[in-house]
């Protein structure tokens, strides 16, 4: 496990960073006041539903993917798109991530993508992983999380990657970089958010233990911004979007790309090596052994 941790520590990124980039937005007028984008771009994505109102200029994304939200393969390519889509199209400004699941936000990276699966798969699936937290991260959109439900591990990196969480205040919930409880290791990228979001100690006690929150001590840390009342949850985010909206597109998006340009930049900087470091890491028997055990622990609390 030493070893493990050791070459955790040297994971990075590659490639361009062209979210952040403020004159890098061309979108298409929208037509119609509210519509489906699905409807629009005449496909149906199951998986992933969003509305934008253009009227306001905020875009709902809802993630529909039972049982429990994972991020699939599958899962983050269609978010990806829907992500890029909202990005090229000027009328939309802010965006509201949520779920239509009741309990669950996002169970995180689904265990199955990294489990029995080939090299080449699971370098493909960490690509799609990095991606997701490059485009949210780096997003000129502003974003708000509407967490209404548990958010662990990867589910917690998306609410991350949102400008502002808003949880709901419900005893079931919880959130958090549970990562060491599965025997694996959150990344360098994962740490740095968290870090970012909630500060060095907090972090860290967090990610050494795998701690999961609830939602009034997920607050406590500022690991969420805001507890509501679960059925308030929608309209105080798109309340919160208003304010967010109120100041000028160019100045909060030159000020968001000034606070989490070096965090991306330094994921950026060696993103092949990062997959490498994934692949290696998560084949490996014990981890294997150990990605097992929590399946079947997942199991068997059903029972
Ligand atoms: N992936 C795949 N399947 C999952 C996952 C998941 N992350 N989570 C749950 N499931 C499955 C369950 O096994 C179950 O399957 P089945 O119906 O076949 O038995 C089904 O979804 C429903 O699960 P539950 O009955 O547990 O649903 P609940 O509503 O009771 O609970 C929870 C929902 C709270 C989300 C719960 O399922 C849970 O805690 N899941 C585990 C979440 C988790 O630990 N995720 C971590 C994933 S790892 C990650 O995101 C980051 C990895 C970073 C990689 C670093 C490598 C170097």
């Amino acid at each position: 496990m030493a070893n493990v941790l050791r070459n955790s520590a040297k994971f990075g990124f590659s490639g361009v960073l062209s979210q952040l980039s403020i004159h890098s937005r061309h979108g298409r007028e929208c037509v119609s006041p509210c519509f489906s984008l699905q409807q629009r771009n005449n496909s149906t994505s199951p998986k992933i539903k969003v509305d934008l109102d253009s009227s306001t200029g905020v875009a709902v994304l809802r993630m529909q993917s039972p049982p429990v939200n994972s991020l699939s393969l599958d899962f983050l390519t269609e978010f990806c798109i829907n992500l890029e889509k909202l990005e090229m199209d000027r009328s939309c400004r802010g965006l509201i991530i949520t779920s239509t699941l009741s309990k669950v936000f996002s169970a995180g990276l689904d265990i199955m993508e990294m489990y029995g699966k080939s090299p080449e798969r699971c370098g493909e699936f960490w690509k799609a992983v990095q991606e997701m937290w490059l485009k949210l991260y780096g997003s000129n959109m502003a974003t708000i999380a509407a967490v209404n439900g548990s958010s662990p591990a990867g589910g917690c990196l998306m609410s991350l990657g949102c400008d502002y969480r808003i949880m709901a205040d419900n005893p079931r919930y919880s959130i958090g970089l549970n990562e060491t409880q599965l025997g694996i290791v959150a990344p360098f990228w994962f740490k740095d958010t968290l870090v970012n979001t909630v500060g060095n100690r907090a972090a860290e006690l967090s990610l050494e233990l795998g701690l999961l929150y609830s939602a009034p001590d997920a607050l406590k840390i500022g690991l969420v911004d805001q507890l509501v009342p679960e059925d308030q949850l929608l309209s105080t985010a798109q309340d919160t979007m208003s304010k967010w909206l109120a100041v000028p597109d160019h100045a909060r998006q030159i000020t968001k790309s000034m606070m989490r340009k070096p965090t991306i930049d330094k994921l950026l900087s060696n993103r092949e090596a990062d997959i490498t470091n994934f692949v290696s890491f998560i084949t490996k028997d014990s981890i294997q052994k150990s990605l097992r055990m929590y399946l079947e622990m997942l199991k068997s609390r059903k029972a």
